[in-house]
């Protein structure tokens, strides 16, 4: 049989290393999934039942593996479909190469059935961006997304022409008169590592080691330099605040860390933000600037593997660009250490804020406490179990009640921040890791998008455990509303509230349905000793509402406002927050 460019694209996917492929098939990408049939043996396709999710998985896999995620969708809306999830890589600084399909190259410009243009629409999305006009091209260019995707940690996107997919590679439709075939290159799979500048860490050492009050704020960029943020916090005697995406570098048990910052993080980190005097930034670019120090009230260094993104948020005194653990461990020696005492004081801090969500997780609580489902799960999974999130309360659920100890990872949508990738991310993140437990921790709004992923992870006979935190709301606008001063709207659903059980049982797997808190514990429990998928659907309180560490004065009086103009659920609203509060004063 003749090689196809569908199949010499597949062959030098498996060069670089590709052995998973997310996807869904179409006409308008025949050509491309033949190349993939014939090479089976060594790369998976997985089916999946919406291209968006299979955007997402490639995503999650890039962000647990570190790998080129792949995913491939048909021409038009198979397409446009992968486009929420690609951006999730962009935006997260995922390497993802997005395969697609395009009409014939003799249909091109006649409004030909399915003509959208690809190459067009993901101009903003793909740094490498191409559509394939000339089957000599391949495998170059294949090459060259890959790189382009790895070495920038982005996105890149090719698209197949139908003709183009089946037409015999080597083969030359147009009279040649240039250079001809662009050569191949090795594939190479790691990523350059910069080491740091001799002058930049002295002028970083000398800006740290004068702090009194040093802070570090970390971030994903710093997954892989626990030891050497560690060890540099402790040299300084700084806390470590870290961003939700960042949550995983540092343990939440490590008593350096104040854990998260920002709507969903907690009070120590805020006001360590609001005290410091210099400002260590490790692999992050946190956006929300209402949270970080004041431009120009304390000094910063900044350490990023990516220069561009040095400087974005604060004016910075001395920059490193540099890999996060070059940077630290070329730091560490040069540091002279300071006294511990802004770091002591908030270790104190943090000991009565693990006490007030400890005090949260209140299984006595009807209807029952999200903290408190959230609680379990912490208790009962492995030590080196991966959860996933989704946008929502539950982000701050997973982000105060989830404990990363050990060996323990967390993902979730960090700057796009898009709801749905929970449960994808779980299929990807189970395939790429057979022998861990991995759960998803989802909403029923967000769980509802791609609820038909769960039949995936049961057709592939991926072991995920699912648990949607089920208030039958958009809970997090349904909150935001309140905190702007607005009676909520249109962010409740109806009665009857689904069942999500069923779905898992009628899909062949393990389900529950959980409404009174007595039961929550025994439904965990036995969905994650299942060897199969398993999800358990809570009913919990739709009125929890996800509070600030440290509320404002301004959120306050919104709440009032709400409240005044007429927020309806007002009685059930209220008994909740203020038992919070009464249970944060008794502890
Ligand atoms: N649509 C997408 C695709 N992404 C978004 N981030 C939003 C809308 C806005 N949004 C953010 S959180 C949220 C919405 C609508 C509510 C999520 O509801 P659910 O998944 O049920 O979780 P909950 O907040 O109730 O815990």
């Amino acid at each position: 049989m003749a090689e196809i460019v569908g199949e010499s694209l597949v062959k030098r996917l498996i060069a670089w290393g590709v052995d998973t492929v997310f996807g869904l098939p179409g006409d308008g990408i025949n050509g491309l999934m033949e190349g993939f049939r014939r090479h089976s043996d060594k790369i998976n396709f997985i089916l999946v039942h919406h291209e968006e999710a299979a955007a997402f998985m490639a995503t999650g896999y890039a962000k647990a593996t570190g790998r080129l995620g792949v995913c491939a969708a048909t021409s038009g809306p198979g397409a446009i479909h992968l486009l929420n999830g690609l951006y999730d890589a962009k935006l997260d600084h995922m390497p993802v190469l997005a395969i697609t399909g395009m009409q014939e190259t003799s249909v091109l410009g006649s409004r030909y059935q399915q003509e959208v243009h690809l190459d067009r629409l993901y101009q903003d999305v793909a740094e490498y961006n191409l559509m394939i006009t000339n089957p000599q091209q391949v495998p170059a260019v294949v090459d060259l997304a890959i790189r382009n995707a790895l070495v920038k940690q982005t996105v890149s996107h090719l698209t197949f022409p139908t003709d183009i997919q089946v037409a015999e590679i080597g083969e030359d439709p147009y009279r040649h008169v240039g250079p001809g075939r662009p050569p191949a290159s090795m594939p190479f799979l790691d990523r350059p590592q910069l080491p740091p500048g001799e002058n930049e860490l002295r002028a970083a050492a000398e800006v740290l080691n004068a702090a009194k009050k040093p802070a570090i704020l970390v971030g994903i960029g710093a997954k892989h330099a626990r030891d050497e943020v560690i060890a540099v916090a402790e040299k300084l005697g700084a806390p470590v605040v870290k961003t939700l995406p960042g949550k995983m570098v540092v343990p939440d048990d490590h008593p350096v860390t104040t854990g998260g910052l920002g709507l969903l993080g907690t009070k120590p980190s805020e006001e360590a933000m609001e005290e410091c005097d210099t400002l260590l930034m490790v692999g992050t670019s946190f956006p929300y600037g209402k949270y970080l120090p004041e431009p120009g009230k304390v000094k910063v260094v900044q350490i990023d593997s990516d220069a561009t993104l040095i400087g974005l948020r604060l004016p910075v005194d001395a920059p490193i660009a540099a890999d996060a653990k070059k940077g630290l461990q070329g730091l560490l020696p040069l540091l002279t250490g300071g006294d511990g005492s802004f770091l002591a004081k908030y270790r104190k801090e943090m000991d009565s804020w693990r006490a007030d969500m400890t005090a949260l997780q209140d299984e006595s609580r009807d209807p029952i406490a999200p903290q408190y489902v959230m609680g379990v799960i912490d208790e009962l999974a492995a030590d080196d179990a991966i959860l996933t999130c989704d946008s929502g309360t539950i982000a701050t659920w997973s982000a105060r009640h989830w404990t990363i100890r050990g060996g323990r990872e967390f993902y979730l949508s960090g700057n796009l921040a898009t709801m749905a990738p929970g449960l994808p991310y779980s299929i990807a993140m189970q395939h790429a890791f057979p022998g861990r437990q991995v759960i998803a921790y989802v909403g029923d709004g967000g769980f509802a998008m791609l609820m038909a992923e769960f039949l995936t992870a049961v057709r592939h006979e991926l072991p995920i455990k699912v648990v949607v935190n089920n208030n039958n709301a958009y809970g997090q606008i349904l909150w935001e509303q309140i905190i702007l001063g607005y009676p909520e709207y249109a962010v409740r659903h109806r009665q009857p509230e689904a069942d999500f059980s069923t779905w898992a049982r009628g899909c062949g797997a393990y389900g529950a349905k959980v409404s009174k808190p007595g039961d929550v514990r025994s439904a965990i429990a036995e969905a994650l000793a299942h060897p199969g998928p398993a999800l358990v659907d809570v009913d919990v309180n739709p009125n929890e509402p996800p509070m600030p560490g440290k509320i404002k004065y301004e959120q306050a009086k919104h709440f009032t406002e709400a409240f005044l103009r007429g927020q309806p659920h007002k009685m059930a609203t209220l008994s909740t927050v203020v038992r919070d509060k009464i249970n944060e004063l008794r502890a």
